[in-house]
């Protein structure tokens, strides 16, 4: 009589314990339960005979059991879906995307090459103080790209500039923030490559690593409360991720359920500093299961992998309410910045062969080909057509006046604080005196 009332008060207890972590909690303790039959387990004993503790997780008296192995030789598979061929590999993994939207990834993929090289001339040139390339992870930022819709918001890190291209952000757009002119969105404000457009919402690039990455389950969260069918997808690197930020925003992420897509480009390097001396585990995607996230590890030079990982990640997101992590695998094939000389630390060999046919562009345009959507006519087309676009944008940019001066105190404050205002007319002064010194003219109403 006794037991049956401390098996029925332990019953009790185990319900209240279970509604108070939630479903969830109810869930793990139930796979707990099937998996542990056999094993000792001391603490409640319910009807059916099985012993629980009051955290969940069985008990055992097996340290081995108990604990996880510092390293594993089984390293999680990269998901692709073509070969370095453009081959399809299984044809139900085509997501069969309509000609057009295909043909505008590649033409993209191009144009951001090509962008690139143009704007990393102009560094050397003297004509921009920076300049960030996206050589070779153009996979990334199309294949995630394509599977968003407008109304899912973005948060960058830096080397992404085609999710924006992809969303709408124009040449001259692109132009005039690297320039910094006038007509940048962010006023001239912040180095080149630290774009940002609230119309097609990409919030603006902020240099310190890892900023971004805990402002978009935040986002996330409101847009969650606020009953909204969109997501938030942010990207970063493979160093960011092992900025203290980067835990925060995921463990608040799949704590709240929040609805982001962490996007990782693993590019193999954090400026000059290999993966190898990052991380100790197998990769980013490893963290997942720590977090309690579902996570995915894709081939990044693939751009159809991305898309239909990011596709996956969105419907998880936006129906499940759960934030997804996808690991893209790729390489970066050019310097870190132009602040950067690759060939220091990075085997020239390996960028090489990362260069032929391991390269987004270059397998995707034969996927295009085997399709018959492509041919070598279309690709020198292409090729004149958007280097002769990108240089006319280029020269109006270059052309086009800087922001007035009086920007530089704009849009933080509602009202200027007293400082501000004294500084303000302390930089009046200083070029009312030595106005000869300054290339004032090139400033807008100055
Ligand atoms: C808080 C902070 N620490 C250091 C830096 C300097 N920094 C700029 S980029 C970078 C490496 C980032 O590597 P990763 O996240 O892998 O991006 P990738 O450049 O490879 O795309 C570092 C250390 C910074 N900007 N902010
Ligand atoms: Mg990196």
């Amino acid at each position: 009589m006794k037991m049956a009332n401390w098996m029925l008060r332990s019953k009790k207890l185990f319900t209240i314990l279970s509604s108070i972590s939630g479903r969830r909690a109810l869930n793990r303790n139930a796979i707990y339960r099937k998996e542990t039959r056999g094993i000792h387990c001391s603490s409640f004993s319910l009807s059916d005979g099985v012993e629980y503790s009051p955290r969940g997780p069985p008990y055992t008296v097996d340290l081995s059991v108990a604990s996880t192995p510092a390293s594993t030789d089984q390293l999680r598979p990269i998901y692709r879906i073509m070969n370095s061929d453009g081959v399809v590999i299984d044809q139900s993994q085509d997501p069969n995307l309509d000609p057009d939207s295909l043909l505008k990834m590649y033409k993209q993929m191009r144009t951001l090459q090509i962008m690139d090289q143009y704007l990393y001339r102009a560094q050397r040139m003297g004509l921009i103080s920076f300049y960030m390339m996206n050589y070779g992870e153009e996979g990334t930022h199309f294949g995630s790209a394509a599977a968003l819709d407008l109304d899912d918001v973005i948060y960058m890190q830096y080397r992404e500039a085609g999710v924006m291209m992809w969303r709408g952000f124009s040449m001259d757009d692109m132009m005039n923030q690297c320039f910094t002119n006038k007509f940048d969105k962010g006023k001239g404000r912040q180095m080149p490559v630290h774009y940002g457009d609230k119309s097609i919402n990409c919030h603006f690039i902020s240099s310190p690593l890892a900023t971004q990455i805990p402002q978009a389950p935040g986002y996330a969260y409101g847009m969650k409360l606020s009953g909204s069918k969109s997501c938030v997808a942010v990207y970063f690197g493979d160093g960011a991720a092992q900025e203290g930020d980067c835990h925060a925003a995921m463990n608040f992420a799949a704590t709240l359920g929040c609805p982001v897509i962490f996007i990782c480009r693993n590019n193999g390097y954090a400026i000059s500093t290999p993966v190898e001396d990052q991380y100790a585990g197998d990769g980013i995607v490893c963290r997942g299961v720590g977090y309690g996230m579902e996570a995915m590890r894709v081939d990044g030079n693939d751009v159809l992998a991305m898309y239909n990982a990011t596709r996956h990640a969105k419907r998880v997101c936006v129906e499940e309410g759960r934030p997804v992590l996808i690991e893209a695998m790729t390489y970066r094939l050019g310097s870190h910045s132009t602040s950067d000389d690759q060939s220091l630390y990075q085997n020239m060999e390996d960028v090489e062969l990362w260069k032929t046919s391991l390269y987004p562009a270059i397998r995707f345009k034969s996927y295009l080909v085997n399709r018959g959507l492509w041919d070598e006519d279309k690709e020198e087309e292409l090729g004149k057509k958007t280097d002769t676009d990108i240089k006319a944008s280029f020269q109006k940019a270059r052309e086009i006046k800087k922001p007035p001066l009086k920007d530089m105190f704009t849009d933080v404050y509602d009202q200027l604080p007293v400082r501000l205002q004294r500084q303000q007319q302390e930089m009046w002064d200083h070029l009312k005196q030595y106005r000869q010194h300054y290339p004032i003219d090139k400033y807008e109403n100055s």
